[in-house]
């Protein structure tokens, strides 16, 4: 079948929930992918981050094949041999105490949401049912009820009420919001160390050190969403790592299964996730051996390959020759690690949109977020090279 039947079929039969570029991929291998009717592409979303370690990695897919063949799902009723060494493992390589598995990256932001709200009754001693989550304007945490509830995007939220409360959301980057918007019933500050739909929004430095500080004074849960920014996405494991602060508690997804199987976590201090009792949380899914097997072996690879490092240089020199181009539609180029984006100064014709598809069809894929910016994300395993062939693509998109 050619490219137009399938996406004529989808449309017939699927929710339109999404505006897709229109090419039907049917293969991927490191940084590459391939459509159905046999052209190459440089994938430069990593589908959002979920496949830091590069299409089809090898070594992951042969620990899901692996794992397939013996073991994949027994439920959390009983145990399974894979699940305490993807604990240990994870929290060695994040330096956390407890985790909690669970499946999508909104599982794991619902999950954080109960444990503060159990530590804030529990622990803390707020009256019931009066805890209050301090959020931020612009967030994304994921496409639940709970979530989309403090979401500040109109069509994320809209006809969907009556929302969840509890949470107060405060502008991102403002740390004289944050002290101004605790109070006694305040248990849990939740943040991304990088907006990731907002636009790639970089907080000024030290904001997040800041935010450590008054967090731990008003004992008040930092809770980091590493969800896009973790698992080496910004040349570190994880984002805190670049102002030397932990969070109380932290949630990873996206590449944990290096983009073979939803698999997220809540990483955790003891105080949190310590509280919870046999019956109170759960998931048929997570924790499940097939997501340990692959989650640990996507978690290997990203250490072993240096995948985070290469982040880190390569995203450093993506992001100094994408300041060179002299384009008078760039308002500005911002980033780290490789998580990139232009942003296009409003009213620029066609906006975003008009240079993801002219890209594609130069063969690099990237997606707009809103209507003026471009992210460009490749995986992690993105050579010099690459990053140099791609750039003569992007100068022509912007010429
Ligand atoms: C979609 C963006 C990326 C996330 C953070 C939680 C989640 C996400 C920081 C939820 C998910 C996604 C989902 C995707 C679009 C997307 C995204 F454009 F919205 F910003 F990655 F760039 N926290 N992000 O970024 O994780 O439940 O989806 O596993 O299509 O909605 P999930």
């Amino acid at each position: 079948m050619k490219t137009e039947e399938y996406i004529e079929i989808e449309n017939k039969f699927g929710a339109h929930n999404y505006k897709p570029l229109d090419v039907v991929l049917s293969k991927g291998e490191g940084i590459w992918v391939w459509d159905v009717d046999g052209n190459k592409y440089l994938d430069c979303l990593s589908a959002y981050s979920a496949v830091n370690q590069g299409h089809c990695h090898p070594k992951i897919r042969q620990a899901m094949v692996d794992q397939a063949g013996l073991l994949t799902l027994t439920s959390r009723a009983f145990r399974n041999d894979q699940l305490a060494l993807f604990y240990k493992e994870l929290c060695e390589l994040t330096d956390s105490h407890k985790v909690l598995p669970m499946n999508s990256g909104a599982e794991a932001v619902e999950t954080a949401i109960k444990c503060v709200r159990k530590w804030g009754y529990e622990s803390k001693g707020v009256e019931p049912d009066k805890a209050e989550i301090i959020v931020c304007d612009n967030n994304f945490h994921g496409r639940t009820l709970a979530i989309i509830g403090f979401s500040s995007d109109d069509n994320s939220r809209k006809s969907f009420g009556p929302f969840v409360s509890g949470f107060k959301s405060i502008p991102f980057g403002d740390i004289k919001a944050l002290e101004d918007a605790i109070t006694p019933n305040t248990v849990a500050f939740m943040v991304e160390p990088i907006q990731g739909e907002a636009g790639v929004i970089i907080p000024p430095i030290g904001y997040l050190k800041e935010v450590r500080e008054i967090c731990t004074k008003n004992n008040v849960v930092l809770i980091l969403d590493e969800i896009q920014t973790g698992l080496g996405r910004t040349g570190k494991m994880l984002a805190e790592e670049h102002e030397g602060i932990q969070a109380d508690l932290t949630l990873i997804g996206k590449a944990l299964s290096g983009g073979f199987y939803p698999v997220s976590a809540v990483l955790s201090n003891e105080a949190v996730l310590g509280l919870l009792k046999p019956g109170q949380h759960g998931s048929t899914f997570g924790g499940n051996p097939l997501a340990c097997a692959v989650a640990r072996e996507a978690l290997k690879v990203l250490k072993e390959e240096n995948m985070i490092e290469n982040a880190a240089i390569m995203g450093q020199f993506f992001l100094d020759e994408l300041k060179k181009i002299d384009n008078p539609s760039i308002k500005e180029v911002r980033g780290r690690g490789l998580m990139i984006a232009i942003e296009l100064f409003e009213g620029t014709e066609g906006g975003a949109r008009a240079i993801c598809e002219k890209l594609m069809k130069m063969g690099i894929l990237c997606k707009e977020t809103h209507t003026w910016t471009i992210r460009f994300a490749p995986p992690l395993v993105i050579t010099k090279s690459d990053i140099e062939w791609a750039m003569e693509k992007i100068k022509i998109a912007f010429n």
